[in-house]
């Protein structure tokens, strides 16, 4: 089922049990602002999901809740991840899902790196 971004934060959401290490995964990159690890579904060669440690629904609630700290973390993650995954020459995309129009369906804020491939015009 679509998230609603207007529901409260569900602590028992998949990768907040992810976060609190419920459940195992092979981690690509972490730090105190974030955790990257490959998804489970790879729509590319190269498909590493990127979320912050806080608990934010979507872009709209991080946008709007985090701190300064946390989302310049979140942004530098990205970097960290992209030159540990060796894709910074090749190339990759960032895509975040939020609510239902985007499909998004793990009600805790990520984003999808994709890489190791051309790309053309692939979405999730
Ligand atoms: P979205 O549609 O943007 O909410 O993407 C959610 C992604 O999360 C989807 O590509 C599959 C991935 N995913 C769902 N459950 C798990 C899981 O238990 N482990 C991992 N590694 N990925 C998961």
């Amino acid at each position: 089922m679509a998230v609603d971004p207007n529901a409260p934060y569900d602590p028992d959401n998949i990768f907040a049990r992810i976060l609190r290490g419920e459940i195992p995964v092979v981690k690509v990159y972490e730090d105190e602002y974030a955790l990257a690890f490959p998804d489970i579904a790879p729509q590319a060669r190269i498909h590493v999901l990127i979320i912050p440690r806080g608990s934010y629904i979507c872009a709209t609630d991080f946008g709007e809740r985090a701190s300064e700290a946390e989302q310049a973390g979140l942004s530098r993650a990205i970097a960290h991840v992209a030159t540990r995954l060796g894709v910074t020459g090749s190339g990759y995309r960032v895509i975040s899902n939020t609510g239902a129009d985007a499909g998004q369906e793990v009600a805790h804020y990520h984003l999808h790196l994709l890489a190791g491939e051309p790309l053309g015009t692939k979405l999730i």
